[in-house]
């Protein structure tokens, strides 16, 4: 098999009809109302509510300034039990609130906060458990609820990758105190750059607004510390467009998840991670777990030899956060104690997974994978 002409990449964005954002976009620039909580923020803000089945939901310029903002108007204090198999963003959202993250194990299967092993990491000092829905699937949130119950806790769930995915019928969307989802261009639903949060309780919907719009309650009254945070007009319209094409970019999707799955269930040493479909699937990533030994080489191995094919696949999340240089210290960031996180952050990659993938590309990468397989195990 020859090295494929051109590059195939982990994802590719979903982008609108162009002409009917065209013709949006004339509107807004015509309008003269380009930022600060214009009409196509409001009108995406009803749009999404719909979508996500939630009652309340803040809109921001990015995933990041969400979450440091969020974790803000909860105004935790101390220690936040937290995952260190996620993206930077996650942590660093804590460090610009001066939060202490305590890292937690994952569990074997999905990847996701060990619940088992949290309340050991519970001090006098914890204010909230952040966990993440990585790869979009959904935490074990009742038994993470428990926990947060018992200790008086609140949970805020990054779900940058989880938008649209369903636990047990229900909008994984209504779990904790807060949710976290990010629009930038490599998510299924995105805006370009962009950022949302969903949340039960009616009050914080002022509060994140001020916080967003640099802590200003009117024109003349600052009356806390906030940042500009705002989402502007031309992001919420690609935010309209790419809703009205969403659901055919999950069913693109769903077909290439079907190909993949067939492919791969037939490959030893392969194991899905992100095999959920339907409304329980984000359709975000697909992601496969590397068995050396019955795979026959390592996940790195693998990685490296598809680059040589130009197929691009990602090792998210190497390297784990607890590795950052400024965590050296915490106890909770030792590798002893963090056993299953740095298995699989050895074993785990992410494969190309968009609507746009055609089959013969596909067919590409499921041949390249076997023919790597194939010319290291002799
Ligand atoms: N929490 C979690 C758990 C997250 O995963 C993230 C972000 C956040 C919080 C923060 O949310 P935001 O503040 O970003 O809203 C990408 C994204 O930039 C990042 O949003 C995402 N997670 C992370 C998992 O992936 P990189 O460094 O992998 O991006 P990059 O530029 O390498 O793009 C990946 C591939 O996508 C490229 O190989 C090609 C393709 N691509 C990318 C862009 C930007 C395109 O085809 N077109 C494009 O415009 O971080």
């Amino acid at each position: 098999m020859e090295m494929f002409k051109y590059p195939i990449y982990v994802t590719q964005p979903l982008t609108p009809n162009i002409l009917e954002v065209t013709k949006e976009i004339e509107q807004v620039l015509e309008s003269k109302w380009l930022t600060n909580f214009g009409n196509k923020h409001e009108l995406l803000v009803e749009e999404l509510k719909n979508y996500l089945e939630v009652g309340h939901l803040s809109l921001f310029n990015n995933g990041t300034s969400a979450l440091t903002l969020g974790l803000k108007a909860l105004e935790l204090t101390g220690e936040v039990i937290t995952t260190p198999f996620t993206f930077p963003a996650t942590v660093q959202a804590l460090d610009w609130n001066n939060l202490t993250p305590v890292f937690c194990d994952v569990e074997k299967n999905s990847l996701n906060i060990n619940p088992d092993k949290i309340e050991e990491k519970i001090t006098g000092k914890t204010s909230a458990i952040l966990a993440v829905h990585v790869f979009g699937n959904p935490c074990n949130v009742e038994k993470i609820q428990q926990i947060a119950d018992k200790y008086n806790l609140k949970v805020i769930y990054d779900g940058a990758h989880a938008f649209g995915a369903q636990y047990k019928g229900e909008s994984l969307a209504n779990f904790g105190d807060m949710t976290m989802f990010s629009f930038h261009a490599t998510k299924l639903f995105n805006t370009i750059e962009g950022g949302a949060l969903v949340y039960p309780d009616n009050r914080l919907a002022e509060k994140l607004r001020v916080l967003t719009n640099f802590g200003l309650s009117s024109p003349e009254k600052v009356e806390v510390s906030g940042f500009n945070g705002k989402m502007n007009e031309i992001q919420a319209v690609i935010g309209l467009g790419n809703l009205r094409v969403l659901e055919e970019e999950r069913k693109n999707r769903e077909r290439i998840r079907q190909t993949y799955v067939g492919e791969f269930t037939k490959i030893p040493g392969i194991r899905i991670i992100t095999n959920r479909k339907k409304r329980e699937s984000s359709y975000q990533y697909f992601v496969i777990e590397i068995d050396e030994d019955e795979f026959g080489i390592s996940r790195d191995k693998l990685h490296y030899g598809l680059k040589s094919y130009n197929i691009f696949t990602r090792r998210y999340f190497y390297p784990l956060c607890s590795e950052f240089h400024w965590y050296r210290d915490l106890d909770s960031a030792k590798r002893k104690n963090l056993p299953i996180a740095w298995e699989k952050v050895n074993q785990v990659l992410t494969l190309p997974f968009y609507g746009g993938l055609e089959d013969e590309k596909i067919k590409i990468v499921c041949d390249a994978i076997k023919e790597i397989q194939f010319k290291n195990a002799l």
